[in-house]
């Protein structure tokens, strides 16, 4: 007999080790496919020389959108808020926009980001490395509306569902996610009816939507529908198959969370249209870009010229989760130079000068290179 999927379990094709097949064909060595040119074109990047402001407009803030996005009436559209809760809660958003809001800077980085730099290359979403964006992000505190509705002493996670729906590795879905009750009760947990003091875009999650500071983009379910408390760990398939770091596709890998440290530079000088190739005139320039960690603070960035680290100033981020500015200045002598970045955070963890492999393409952090031509 077929089985049928919900949302609680993964039932899709199986690999051979009995798991549910991964979320894309398996990794490549050959040229781009039309698929991913196709994934490419819907889900944008954000232009590297947005890493000049604190605040990323949301025109070229990253976009990443599993399904289609979804034409949501706000005017009829109600959150649920339900399971193990002493009292389920049904909110409109006139009713939302009533409770006391908070607004958190954030930067959201999608978990895929710097897939299509690992060699084999796994057939996804073809990010490059501008999947990221900073925002503010204005709503209600998740935790106020589960101390309003009551969590139960036995509920272990938080399921959040959003309205978009589609198939995904075989399995029919809506888009769903969950957190740990730890996670979910933190103060900075939004949900979130405002970007950058402006009404949701529709690619951003219109008219609600979750955001969990410090973690991967995932987490953070938009066209939000339905908050469910429950007793036992959620298995529905973006928790269980995809997001997880992988060696294989047989192997059940370990789930995603926070965002690995990173930093990236504004290239300088102009580009050539074509190869984005990076073109200088001699003398001082002032490299900038931002770096960020969901783990804790970054403590420290290095910029590397050919090969030779040197700290870069850092400034001061403008949240626990945003992103930080950091310069250095460099005087340009004629000629072809490599320009590197590296930050370090609070953990001690840092940026690998290789890329890391794994089966998904997640979690990527390597340094970024860009070279620059000086004439
Ligand atoms: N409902 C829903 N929420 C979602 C997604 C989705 O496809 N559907 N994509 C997730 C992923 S993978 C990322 S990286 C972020 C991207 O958020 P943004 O498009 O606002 O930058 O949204 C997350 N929330
Ligand atoms: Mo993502």
């Amino acid at each position: 007999m077929k089985q049928t999927y919900t949302n609680q379990q993964s039932s899709g094709p199986a690999t051979a080790a009995g798991r549910p097949a991964p979320p894309a064909a398996a990794p490549t060595t050959g040229p781009l496919t039309p698929e991913e040119l196709q994934l490419g074109a819907r889900n944008h990047s954000m232009p590297l020389e947005a890493l000049r402001r604190d605040i990323t407009p949301p025109g070229l803030h990253y976009v990443l959108t599993h399904f289609d996005i979804p034409d949501v009436d706000a005017s009829s559209w109600h959150l649920r808020i339900s399971g193990a809760v002493e009292m389920a809660l049904e909110l409109s958003m006139a009713a939302l926009r009533k409770d006391p809001a908070i607004t958190v800077p954030v930067t959201l980085e999608c978990a895929g980001n710097g897939r299509s730099l690992l060699n084999p290359r796994p057939l996804s979403q073809p990010w490059i490395m501008e999947g990221v964006g900073t925002a503010h992000w204005t709503g209600v505190p998740l935790a106020y509306l589960l101390g309003k509705a009551g969590v139960l002493p036995h509920a272990v996670e938080v399921v959040f569902t959003g309205s978009d729906q589609g198939v995904q590795g075989g399995v029919p879905q809506r888009y769903a996610r969950s957190l740990p009750i730890h996670e979910a009760m933190r103060p900075d947990v939004v949900l979130a009816y405002k970007m950058n003091g402006s009404e949701l875009p529709p690619q951003h999650g219109y008219p609600l939507r979750l955001v969990v500071p410090g973690w991967y983009g995932m987490a953070s379910v938009k066209w939000l529908e339905s908050v469910e408390v429950v007793t036992a760990p959620f298995r529905g398939y973006q928790q269980e198959v995809a997001y997880r770091y992988q060696d294989s596709a047989d192997d059940a890998g370990t789930p995603v969370s926070r965002i690995r440290v990173r930093s990236l530079m504004v290239p300088p000088g102009i580009p050539d249209f074509f190869t984005r190739k990076r073109l200088l005139k001699p003398g001082p320039v002032l490299l900038q870009g931002r770096a960020w960690s969901g783990k804790g603070a970054v403590t420290g960035v290095e910029v590397g010229i050919d090969g030779t680290w040197q700290p870069a100033h850092l400034e001061k981020p403008a949240g626990g989760y945003a992103w930080r500015k950091w310069t250095m200045p460099w005087v340009a002598d004629p000629g072809v130079h490599e320009l590197s970045c590296r930050a370090t955070d609070e953990t001690g963890a840092t940026q690998p000068l290789e890329q890391n492999w794994n089966y998904q393409g997640l979690g990527n952090n390597v340094v970024q290179r860009v070279s620059v031509t000086v004439e």
